[in-house]
């Protein structure tokens, strides 16, 4: 058969050519468009994470302020105005050392007993803590048709005393500072604070 120029193939040049178009198509590929493919998942997770601590801070939220003091008396109120908190009915705030679950307190039983925000100060959960699942109020992991709503999240929560409310930690025990972080499974960390006050 005579090589006509519809049937002789590719010559030398031509497959060089090729290859390197190919090549600068593949190097833009992956420079511009394959991050983007990664990217566009952390707003999906960002959703996610927000509920995610959202229901933790709702959660934390209703507690009572402190362990100390009840519904009508609050902690640190020097009922009768003798400059100290020994008389009936009068208790100080916890000390933020304390800050944690108190005496026989469990928020992974079947009816939490925690009871004032505090209790959750060091609550850790999901992938890579020792308790590896996070969980609603109930203790139970949070699933969905049967699949860990959350898997591959975590959750650690902080509260410290912050009563002139700029974001640090001081000595004025007149407010709560929660903070509730969420990592997600890319690895990024997000921060979601609100306060209690005293009342
Ligand atoms: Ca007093
Ligand atoms: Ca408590
Ligand atoms: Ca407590
Ligand atoms: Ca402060």
């Amino acid at each position: 058969m005579p090589v006509t120029k519809h049937n002789r193939g590719f010559t030398l040049i031509e497959m060089i050519v090729g290859i390197v178009i190919f090549a600068v198509v593949l190097g833009l590929m992956t420079t511009l468009i394959f991050p983007q493919a990664g990217r566009s998942v952390d707003p999906i997770m960002q959703v996610r994470a927000t509920e995610l601590a959202n229901t933790f801070l709702r959660e934390i939220s209703a507690k009572r302020f402190d362990e100390n003091g009840n519904g009508n008396i609050r902690c640190n109120d020097d009922l009768n105005d003798d400059g100290d908190l020994n008389s009936a009915g009068e208790s100080a705030c916890t000390a933020s050392g304390s800050f944690g679950p108190d005496a026989g307190e469990n928020r992974n039983a079947t009816a939490s007993n925690y009871d004032d925000v505090d209790d959750y100060h060091n609550l850790v959960q999901g992938l890579g803590q020792t308790d590896p699942v996070i969980r609603n109020s109930l203790g139970e992991t949070i699933l969905i048709d049967g699949v860990n709503l959350y898997s591959g999240f975590a959750v650690n929560v902080t509260v410290v005393y912050d009563g002139n409310m700029d974001g640090a930690a001081d000595s004025d025990q007149s407010a709560k500072l929660i903070t509730v972080t969420v990592t997600t499974p890319g690895g990024q960390d997000l921060h979601f604070s609100t306060y209690r006050s005293n009342y």
